[in-house]
């Protein structure tokens, strides 16, 4: 067998079209390099809502086929009509629904990337008051979710020789904080799934991608999180300046599946300037320590 650098080395967009004439995006060709001409295309998981919706949107804006698969239909319908993207509505914890999906896929061509974006957090109890319906379901859609669709897209990932498996765990999946057990735990696994597999993998021409995000503000996550209650979903944010966005999130995921396809971002974590950790967070404006206020001038000191 041939090694994997004399197999796909050439790069194939910056994912800038303003800088990359290689790059079509009313068409989404990818013109030259080996492999199939045609778009690039990717399945996005969780693209309902989100983080998964943005990366939708980024993509289809570089030029991407992207089959768009969530469980809410309207929010598909709407979203496919706004970008172009091809829905499939489903979960990701249904084999038929997955089986669904890897077929609608297919039809279309090769898929080069498949971005694991659904996943949620439910509840904020302590391992002692644990609610262990709500980790199994953190569990069944996090990691084994995640897991299936992986699985099942693997086989048109290989074939389509230049591969990519986006797994969205979290900073909660590299540390740890209290009342975030069960989320954490799956993120964890989650984490342990994309290293697992990266060394699986190796020798093949498809690239494991971990994105791990912080603090992200979207209207779900956190109203999710405490079943509804918007005080404490608000609470999540209050005073932090400049949470980070789902299009902040999709901007990175997007650079990480545009880079040449020999690099390989194994694992890229981001998070607002205000979090330093799982546990620091700055709420309030960020000002620097020791430079005059931006309304003082320091000539008048
Ligand atoms: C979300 C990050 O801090 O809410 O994945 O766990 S956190």
């Amino acid at each position: 067998m041939a090694p994997v650098s004399d197999l796909d080395t050439t790069p194939v967009t910056t994912g800038d079209p303003a800088a990359d004439p290689a790059i079509d995006p009313s068409a989404g060709t990818r013109p030259g390099g080996p492999g199939p001409a045609g778009p690039l295309r990717a399945v996005v998981t969780g693209a309902s809502s989100g983080i998964g919706e943005a990366c939708v949107r980024h993509l289809r804006a570089r030029g991407w086929d992207v089959v768009a698969f969530a469980r809410r239909a309207d929010r598909l319908a709407d979203l496919a009509a706004r970008t172009g993207a091809h829905p499939v509505v489903g979960d990701v914890t249904s084999d038929d629904d997955v089986a669904r999906l890897v077929a609608e896929a297919r039809a279309r061509g090769p898929v080069h990337a498949l971005l694991n974006v659904a996943g949620f957090a439910l509840g904020v109890d302590h391992v002692d008051a644990a609610r262990i319906d709500e980790w199994r379901a953190m569990y069944e859609t996090n990691v084994l979710g995640t897991v299936r669709a992986t699985k099942a897209f693997l086989p048109l990932l290989r074939a389509s020789r230049r591969g990519d498996v986006v797994l969205m765990t979290s900073t909660a999946g590299h540390d740890t904080y209290v009342g975030g057990s069960g989320y954490v735990a799956s993120k964890h696994a989650l984490l342990g799934v994309a290293r697992t597999l990266r060394l699986e993998l190796v020798g093949e021409p498809v690239r494991v991608i971990e994105i791990a995000p912080g603090l992200v503000h979207t209207p779900e996550f956190s109203l999710h999180r405490y079943h509804g209650d918007q005080g404490g979903a608000d609470a999540v944010y209050a005073g932090v300046e400049n949470p980070l966005t789902a299009d902040d999130v999709a901007d990175v995921v997007t650079f990480a599946v545009t880079r040449p396809h020999h690099v390989n971002i194994d694992s890229l974590v981001l998070r607002p300037v205000a979090q330093a950790s799982t546990s620091s967070l700055w709420r309030g404006p960020l000002e620097p320590k020791g430079v005059p206020a931006a309304d003082e001038d320091p000539r008048d000191a």
